[in-house]
């Protein structure tokens, strides 16, 4: 069986099963007792662990993804904020277009200068249109990346934008309210998504609770994305987790 990453995620669409990504971010992990840490992946089981974030003080990315590897069977993925945030040691990464804005730099500019270097290493490439939903404040993302995000009302436009990443060839969609959102991605936006594109569709941002994430997954998602929760308190994103096999144990 092809053991890759994005087949992961996509053997998962074509059985109607959904996924889950679990977020962690380097600077926000206690690396000093793993042990928690790996219990609570365990216990969670995502489908992949996603690694990264906006920016990053500490510089325990490396140390993270080893020790994922070393200790689990979970596949990493990069989810880079910038070209600086890459490790040798991860199964793949997310490269990354930010298509919701329109900044050179982060549709095209930064990846002339990642290609190179990531034709060099293991790690799998996922082509991704990444785009930035308003989830109600200012995040990281939005600030950094210095774009609009798309207006939550506005689902054509993020329809219309997800549709214009399949056609340019982009493996998969990610629409994220951004870390912390205080609104998720809405319901009606990411239907109009669903309906519009083939590939697999990525949700994450403010997804707090079970009756969210179990509404991103009926309006259409095919994998979620949870971190600032994981960092609140694990509870939920187990209870998330059991949805998710509860969920695809009713679909299929
Ligand atoms: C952020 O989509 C991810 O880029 C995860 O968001 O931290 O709100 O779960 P949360």
């Amino acid at each position: 069986m092809d053991n890759c990453v994005f087949s992961i995620i996509k053997q998962n669409k074509s059985k109607g099963n959904k996924s889950l990504a679990l977020l962690l971010d380097p600077d926000k992990v206690d690396l000093k007792n793993p042990q928690v840490l790996l219990e609570y992946l365990e216990n969670i089981s995502p489908d992949i662990v996603l690694v990264g974030g906006s920016l990053m003080l500490s510089h325990k990315l490396d140390q993270l993804v080893q020790l994922i590897k070393l200790e689990t069977a979970f596949k990493t993925v990069l989810f880079p904020g910038n070209t600086l945030h890459l490790s040798h040691l991860a199964d793949g990464i997310l490269f990354l277009s930010l298509i919701s804005g329109r900044n050179p730099d982060l549709l095209i500019g930064q990846h002339v200068h990642a290609a190179p270097v990531l034709k060099k290493s293991n790690l799998e490439v996922i082509p991704t249109g990444y785009m930035l939903i308003d989830g109600g404040k200012t995040t990281t993302a939005n600030y950094i990346s210095n774009t609009l995000p798309i207006p939550a009302h506005k689902p054509e436009i993020a329809a219309c934008t997800a549709l214009a990443g399949q056609m340019l060839g982009l493996h998969c969609i990610y629409l994220d309210g951004g870390s912390g959102a205080e609104k998720p991605v809405p319901e009606a936006m990411i239907k109009m998504v669903r309906h519009e594109i083939e590939i697999p569709l990525v949700v994450g941002g403010g997804i707090k609770s079970v009756s969210i994430a179990q509404k991103a997954y009926l309006a259409g998602a095919d994998m979620l994305v949870v971190g600032t929760q994981f960092e609140n308190g694990p509870s939920e994103v187990i209870e998330i987790a059991r949805l998710r096999e509860r969920f695809s144990k009713t679909i299929t």
